[in-house]
């Protein structure tokens, strides 16, 4: 191999490790620059004969072009390369699925409260609304509970700031005052129509209290099947002939709605609650399905309290009525079958999905 051949042989070496098109013209400049090799062998030429020079000169151009053909294709090769590189980094897979908007969807709580106003609201019953914050009266006095009742303990029922140390302020612990306010405002405004005073006791006549309260409650409790809020709804059935009677079979007729199972059957058990009395707890057994046999509590009731009755300004010589309380969180766990009640607040939307 002579020079030149190993010249353009080593142009060649060069150039294919050159990486980027940077590299390769700094290649370029050792070969064809100004102090380049090529002007090295152009000045070699000045000591030959001009026969010598006309083969030489002949023989380096070949050379020069060689060099020049071999830097272009190493320019086509880095910016083909770096084209492949682009059209890979901004690849666009046609085939993936579109990007939607996620469809949203109600909570199961939620879902099972829609589903408890709806089956009473068949039977007659208002919904109440009323504030989270409670005061004493509402939450605790109103409904018969004495001064020295452990739920009213700092152990048992979150205080918040307001109110007075005689009246404190306090995250509801049952849905049951929204219940007294809603009934004390129905007995005002029959009172009002009736022309009696605004403070005695009513014994005139009013359509029946029927309301549910359902909604969020408080309390300081938290494992596995307690978290410090959960659900409650209520319900009040007040009338001048309203019995246990007509609780069984409202609370007979929603569950076995609520269940969608006409063969399920109710249990009454005694019981005591301070705002009734008599008071049952409420058992549920089904026949068919994955918890046929068992007695499940779901609900607790009772007649209310005489002392509540008169606490809605109403003379309980006239009014009675029943009472019912019940915690939607555990009616969803049996409906669905789900067996960890912190799942329902941990927000994880692999879970909540399934209930859209
Ligand atoms: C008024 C008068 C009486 C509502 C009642 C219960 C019994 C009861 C529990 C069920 C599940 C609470 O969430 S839970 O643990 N509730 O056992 N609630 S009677 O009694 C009332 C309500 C309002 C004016």
């Amino acid at each position: 191999m002579n020079d030149l051949d190993a010249l353009v042989q080593s142009a060649r070496e060069l150039f294919a490790r050159a990486a980027t098109p940077a590299d390769l013209e700094n290649a370029k400049a050792q070969f064809l620059g100004k102090s380049g090799r090529m002007t090295e062998l152009m000045k070699g030429m000045a000591a030959l004969s001009v026969e010598e020079k006309k083969t030489r000169g002949a023989a380096i151009n070949v050379a020069k072009q060689a060099i020049e053909a071999a830097l272009n294709e190493r320019r086509h090769e880095l910016a083909e390369a770096e084209l492949q590189r682009q059209l890979h980094a901004e690849a666009l897979d046609v085939t993936l699925p579109g990007r939607q908007r996620g469809t949203g969807g109600l909570h199961p709580v939620s879902l099972t409260m829609e589903r408890i106003e709806a089956i009473f609201g068949s039977m007659g019953f208002e919904v109440a609304d009323g504030p989270e914050i409670e005061s004493d009266w509402f939450n605790f006095t109103a409904l018969n509970t004495p001064e020295d009742h452990p739920a009213r303990s700092m152990h048992d029922t979150f205080y918040v700031e307001g109110g007075s140390e005689k009246a404190p302020n306090l995250l509801r612990t049952h849905t049951s005052p929204m219940q007294i306010r809603h009934a004390v405002q129905h007995v005002k405004r029959y009172k009002a129509l009736a022309g009696a005073p605004a403070d005695g006791l009513f014994s005139g006549d009013m359509p029946e209290i029927r309301v549910i309260a359902p909604g969020r409650t408080y309390r300081v409790d938290s494992d596995a099947t307690h978290s410090p809020m959960f659900h409650q709804c209520e319900g009040l059935w007040i009338g001048e002939n309203v019995s246990f009677k007509d609780l069984k079979f409202v609370f007979t007729d929603f569950c076995r709605t609520f269940f969608e199972s006409d063969d399920l059957v109710l249990r009454f058990r005694p019981s005591f609650f301070p705002f009734t009395e008599p008071s049952a707890e409420i058992d549920i057994q089904f026949q068919t399905g994955p918890l046929a046999g068992r007695w499940l509590e779901v609900a607790g009731s009772g007649q209310v309290h005489p002392n509540v009755v008169r606490n809605m300004g109403l003379d309980p010589e006239k009014y009675i009525g029943f009472a019912f309380g019940m915690g939607p969180d555990r009616l969803t766990m049996l409906r669905y079958g789900v067996n960890d009640l912190r799942l329902f607040f941990d927000g994880d939307i692999r879970f909540l999905s399934q209930f859209r």
